[in-house]
This record gives C-alpha cells, structure tokens and sequence, in this order.
C-alpha cells in the first residue's frame, strides 16, 4: 500500500512492493539469493540482523515507453538501475524520490536498486544513534507510466478571503519530457467544480509550476482534530482536449498561526498533549505495515493524546494520511539527531539536511495533519556555526512554506543561541530521571531565562521532550530504576507539573514505545532497547499508560 487513497484514475500505475523481490548481499561471504517482501528492512531477515553494507535488491516489470520509478523511502543510499543501466541514485531513508526513464521498449523490463547502509562520512545524517539506522528499501515502490507530459505534484494553499470564504491556490508542477515546447490545458477539479486553466506554456525537458489563485469553495467545512474533514483535488492535463494524465490528492481547510505566546489552529488556542514516535515495531523494524501504523495511532488516541512528533525523521506517507483522518496534529521533523558542531561541520551536512527538508515540504505540504516542520533535534544550537545551519534551515521552510510554524527542540539550556530564530521555543526535560530538579524547577529555570537573556522573549513555549525508561515486566516495589513503577511514578509528577505550568502550551512524552538502539549504545540502554517507551516494542502497555491516559484526558486547555 503506498496511500489511502487512489491518486490516479487515467495515469497507469503500478505499485511493485507488496510483492517479493530478490535479495543479495554484497559485503557477505557467500551470500544466498533470497526472496524477500518489499517493504521491509534486512534486519528482519535470518543472518542479516545486524549487516551493515550494501545490497542489492531486483524485480521485474513490464512497460513501455515512459517511466517514472517512485521509490517511497529506501535506507539510506540508493542506486537505481533499469536493465543494467544506472538512472538516479539518492541519499536520505526517510523521503522519497522519484527516477525517470524515457524512451523504454515494450516489454520485461529489470529493476535493480544497490542499497547501502553503512556508517560512512559522506552519509552525515546517519551514524551510530540512539535508534536504529535500519537498512533496505523499507517503503513502497510504485511504476508510473506517463506520457510526455505528466504532473510531478500539487500543492493545495488555503486562506480565508475578506468576505470570510475559504479559498485555494493550486500549484501544480508539470514535467514536460518532450524535446518540444507545449501548450495544454488543466482542469482543477475541486468541490464538484472544475476550473480550466488555458494555455499553459510548457517549455521542452523540464518542469514548470503553474498557479492557478483563488478558487473560492463555498461552505467549506474545516478540518479539526474532532472532525478531520478532506477535500480531494484532481488535476487534469489535456492536450488539443484529450486527457493525457491526471494527479489527485487531498487536503484540508485549516489554518495554523503563532499569535503572541499562543499556538492558533483555526483561529483557537491548541494545547498539545502528544507522544514522540520512532518508525520501530518489533519484528518489523522502520517498515511498519499500514495495521500496525493504524493501531498505534489508535493507542495514541486512547491515551487522551492529540498529536505526535515524528522524531527523528519524516515520516511514511501512509502514517500522514491516518493522522489526516484520524485528526491527529503532526509536528513533522526532518533528519537529525544529536549532530553536534563537529558533524555540523561536515562538507555534505548542510546540503543533505536542506535536501531532506526539500524532499519533506514538497511532498508532505498538502497533509493538513501537519501543523509545524521540526528541524535539528538537540544539535549544536550553543555553537556559532550551529547557528548558521539552523538559520539556514529555518529560512529554508520560510521561503518554501508560510503557512505553517517552525521549531526544534534544545536541550542546550543556558548555552542555546538560537532561540531567537524559531518560531515556537521548544525544549527536551528529563526532571527526576536524568536531573535531580523537579519538573517545575525546571520549566521555572529554562522559561525565565528564554524571557531575558536567552532570546525568546513572549514566544509560545512548548515541552518537546519528556519522560523515564522502564522494562515492561520488570516490577519493584522498591520502586528501582528501570521498575515500570518507578517510571509510572516520575511520569506523573512529570506530567501534572508541566500541565500546571501556564506559560506553556503542551507537551510531548518520550515515547510512544520502545526502540532498538545501535550497538554502540547499548551499554546505557538495557536490552538494546531505548526503554522510554509508554508501551514496549511489542506494544504491550506498561503501567504508565493508564496514568499518562488519565492525565491527558483530564487536561482540558
Ligand atoms: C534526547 C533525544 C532522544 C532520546 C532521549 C533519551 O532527548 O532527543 O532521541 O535519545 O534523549 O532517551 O535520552
């Protein structure tokens, strides 16, 4: 499955994961063939379940003519090969990309694609972390077959005009493949309407955006967490009046805005109570079936939690489409994890970090899900050079995306010199599990000084980080470390202090469940498992889950 929804009516496609593919091993001494379900990661593959390297996975598919090979997530380098011959290669696990082939005669075709997952320099954003750097081709993959014009994507804008009706811009990128220039028609079909645009211009072998503003839909319903209303948008290419290709999506009527101190979702002050999530479930790895995706979601929303943080990366399309239904906020991260000023200093950091923020905005804009981008969790923001980096990042989303809020989350307390730059001040707390301070004293401590010295004077103020680990099964009545009473216990008092303090506007625990960590990490997370999870990585409820449920629930801001 590669959305929730069909995206096509007249383009052919074909999704080739969901289906076996071969799998061969390239840094392992007689390595076998071995037939493997695509998605998936190799770790859950007999004798691969700690390989680092690189791997080559094929198929075959028929076609003719133009091709374009989206590729959904594949951890975390890529080369793509079509019947031997190398067509696109890209870096990063956790947004997709897309290769075009033109020209293909009809018939078998083969499907190559070398994936490495190694610990290399020239991979900045992926080292030994404290989660797992999985690797494969872990998201879907899907054959479109497109004529010389196709759509690329679209990007739905919605505001409010002066008379109070919601209305929409589209954008829509066409790529003509064609080595003439050409002119068409699109239909925008919306709300039972269709608007025409005439004459675009289409220049030869390459992509042009075409806006089309102003489309008013009357009575339009908004999207909110209690109603998460979706409106679909079908666009329709023709040439001389004959439908060559056609693109739908969706998206919702909501606005976000920072107004003061205050978070605004359509106009009204949002509290977030919400849980940090790793693409992890056991046995499965990052490539999580869209069941176990939909369960998680649904223990999220038992717990009385209105939102998650998809830490540390973007996350699956499919995950963004359920959180669209299931009216969950989504604070949208892209790659990183503790990149410290000296891995910020790496030749290929800034560019691969701004190339998956790219990669995330243009194919995640529409989700109306998606409330902020997060950016650089608890990376060099005490360095100058750090803050070169988050400024560029930061303007990176603002040119590209005004309509929603930017952050990340710092744990450099008094050190941090960006706090000048986000939009919401977010920060990760440990109180009674990794400090000796109480949750108070802390917000007390980080709030006052983000009022004076530390920049971030009168912006909403929000926790991005909180929690304490606990093994599921282990009991003491002693109330040891690692008890999940012991946890239960902190994440109380964590919780209600945080609730109670006014300036802030939500919080998020750490985490939803548990995560396999690298190797490197194990010595201080028992069981090679990062043990901060409300649930193990099975999904079985530890004794938190009650009480986080009980507080959330009887949070009404
Ligand atoms: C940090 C970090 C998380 C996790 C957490 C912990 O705040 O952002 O990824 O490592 O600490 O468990 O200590």
């Amino acid at each position: 499955m590669i959305r929730l929804f069909e995206t096509h009516h007249i383009r052919k496609t074909k999704e080739l994961s969901e289906a076996l593919w071969s799998f061969t091993a390239l840094d392992k001494e007689d390595a076998e063939t071995l037939k493997v379900y695509v998605p998936s990661c190799w770790e859950t593959y007999p004798g691969y379940e700690n390989y680092k390297g690189t791997a080559m996975y094929e198929t075959t598919f028929e076609a003719k003519g133009n091709i374009v090979l989206e590729f959904k997530g594949v951890s975390h380098y890529a080369k793509v090969y079509v019947d031997g011959k190398l067509y696109g290669t890209h870096y990063g696990s956790y947004t997709p990309f897309q290769v075009v082939v033109t020209g293909l005669d009809g018939g078998e075709h083969q499907l190559s694609v070398d994936v490495d997952n190694r610990y290399l320099d020239k991979y900045s954003l992926d080292f030994p972390n404290d989660y797992m750097s999985y690797g494969g081709i872990s998201r879907g993959v899907v054959l479109h077959e497109v004529s010389e014009c196709y759509v690329e994507r679209i990007w739905m804008t919605q505001k409010k005009n002066k008379d109070g009706k919601w209305e929409v811009s589209t954008d829509i990128w066409v790529n003509n493949l064609g080595t003439e220039d050409k002119t068409i028609d699109i239909d925008v079909t919306l709300a039972g309407k269709t608007h025409t645009i005439k004459g675009c211009q289409l220049p030869k072998e390459t992509t042009t955006k075409i806006t089309e503003g102003r489309i008013v839909v009357e009575d339009a319903i908004c999207w909110e967490v209690t109603n998460p209303k979706l409106y679909y948008v079908t666009v329709a290419l023709k040439d001389n009046g004959k439908i060559i290709d056609d693109y739908r999506d969706r998206f919702g009527f909501r606005t976000v805005a920072v107004l003061g101190d205050k978070l605004l979702i359509n106009d009204e002050p949002v509290y977030i109570k919400g849980v940090c999530r790793h693409e992890d479930y056991s046995g499965f790895g990052c490539a999580l079936p869209a069941e176990a995706m939909s369960r998680d979601l649904h223990m999220i929303k038992d717990m009385g939690a209105n939102s998650v943080r998809t830490t540390h990366y973007p996350n699956n399309e499919i995950f963004l489409d359920l959180c669209d239904e299931l009216g969950i906020l989504v604070w949208e991260e892209s790659h990183a994890r503790a990149i410290e000023e000296d891995r910020m200093k790496s030749p290929y950091f800034e560019s691969q970090s701004e190339e998956v923020i790219e990669e995330m905005i243009l194919n995640h804009y529409n989700h109306p899900s998606i409330y902020i981008w997060g950016i650089l969790n608890e990376c060099g923001s005490e360095s100058e050079h750090g803050r070169v980096c988050y400024e560029a990042q930061y303007n990176l989303i603002r040119r590209m995306d005004k309509s929603r809020p930017h952050s990340s989350a710092s744990c450099k307390f008094d050190a941090d010199i960006c706090q000048d730059l986000p939009d919401i001040c977010s920060w990760n707390i440990y109180p009674y599990w990794y400090d000796a301070d109480t949750a108070t004293e802390k917000l007390n401590h980080v709030y006052q000084w983000l009022q004076g010295e530390g920049n971030g004077k009168g912006k909403p103020f929000m926790i991005t980080e909180v929690g304490a680990g606990a093994i599921y099964g282990f009991h003491d009545y002693a109330r040891d470390k690692w008890s999940e009473e012991y946890q239960r216990d902190i994440l109380e008092k964590q919780l209600q202090e945080i609730a109670a303090f006014e300036p802030c506007i939500g919080m998020y625990i750490w985490q939803f469940s548990d995560v396999r960590v690298a190797k490197e990490w194990a010595i201080t997370r028992p069981k090679s498992r990062n043990n901060k999870g409300i649930v193990d990585e099975f999904r079985r409820p530890k004794l938190a889950y009650d009480s986080v449920k009980a507080i959330f629930r009887g949070i009404n801001k």
